[in-house]
This record gives structure tokens, C-alpha cells and sequence, in this order.
């Protein structure tokens, strides 16, 4: 079974790789199984080593967007790839705009190791 950590790296981790082309996200979301049953609305890929994504559950507590209080936000703009469906797109065809963009992530965090388990929102 999936951990929620690990389903962070497929959906939220992409450390190798930039989003230099105009279908990233269209590959991305299929290679990584978030067009399967429906094509899931928006996605954020983050480009920045482990160990500093990681180290953002150590970095500014904020209130997550359900309320939780177990979100912290990056004190630098990370390099990100935001993944939004087309509004015309047609599953099983998602269509994905892709754009690139640094900024400020925000992610929940859990567990001992503490670690990230969801992507919140970037700012
Ligand atoms: N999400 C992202 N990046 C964003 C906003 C949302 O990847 O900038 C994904 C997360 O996986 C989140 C889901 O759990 O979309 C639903 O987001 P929301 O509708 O609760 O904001």
C-alpha cells in the first residue's frame, strides 16, 4: 500500500527532471498515474533536490488551506511546474497547460521521520 509520503513523491516530486517543454504535464500526470479513472484537475511538480523539499517541514508553520495546522511554507521561491487541466480537454484525453514559475511552496507535513505528505498551494 502507498504511504502518503511516497504518494507525494509520485505526485508532487519531480528532482531530475524541468518542465522545459510544452507537454511536461501532459506526460508527467499520465507517467505518474493521475489520468487513470479521471484526470485530476491541477498538479504541482516541484524541481528542487529531496533534501530540500523535505527540509521545508522544518521552515514557516501556516494554516493550511483545510484548516489543519500542519502546513509549512518555504522561505525561498522553489522552481515549480504547475499542471492545470484544459477546460476543453475530454478524459481519457487530459490536456494539461504546463507553466513554469518559482515560487513559495506550501505542503503538510506528518510522521516521525517528519516528512511532506500534500501539496497545498504556492505563493
Ligand atoms: N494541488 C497542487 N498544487 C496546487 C494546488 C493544489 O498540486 O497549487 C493539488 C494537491 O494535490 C491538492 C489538490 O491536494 O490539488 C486539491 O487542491 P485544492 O482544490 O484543495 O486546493
Amino acid at each position: 500500500k502507498e504511504t502518503s509520503a511516497q504518494k507525494f513523491e509520485r505526485h508532487d516530486m519531480d528532482s531530475t527532471g524541468s518542465s522545459s517543454s510544452a507537454t511536461y504535464c501532459n506526460q508527467m500526470m499520465k507517467r505518474r498515474n493521475m489520468t487513470q479513472g479521471y484526470c485530476k484537475p491541477v498538479n504541482t511538480f516541484v524541481h528542487e533536490p529531496q533534501t530540500a523539499v523535505h527540509a521545508v517541514c522544518s521552515q514557516k508553520n501556516v494554516t493550511c488551506k483545510n484548516g489543519n495546522s500542519n502546513c509549512y511554507k518555504s522561505h525561498s521561491a522553489l522552481h515549480i511546474t504547475d499542471c492545470r487541466l484544459k477546460g476543453n480537454s475530454k478524459y481519457p484525453n487530459c490536456d494539461y497547460q504546463t507553466n513554469q514559475l518559482q515560487k513559495h511552496i506550501i505542503i503538510a507535513c506528518e510522521g516521525n521521520p517528519f516528512v511532506p505528505v500534500h501539496f497545498d498551494a504556492s505563493v
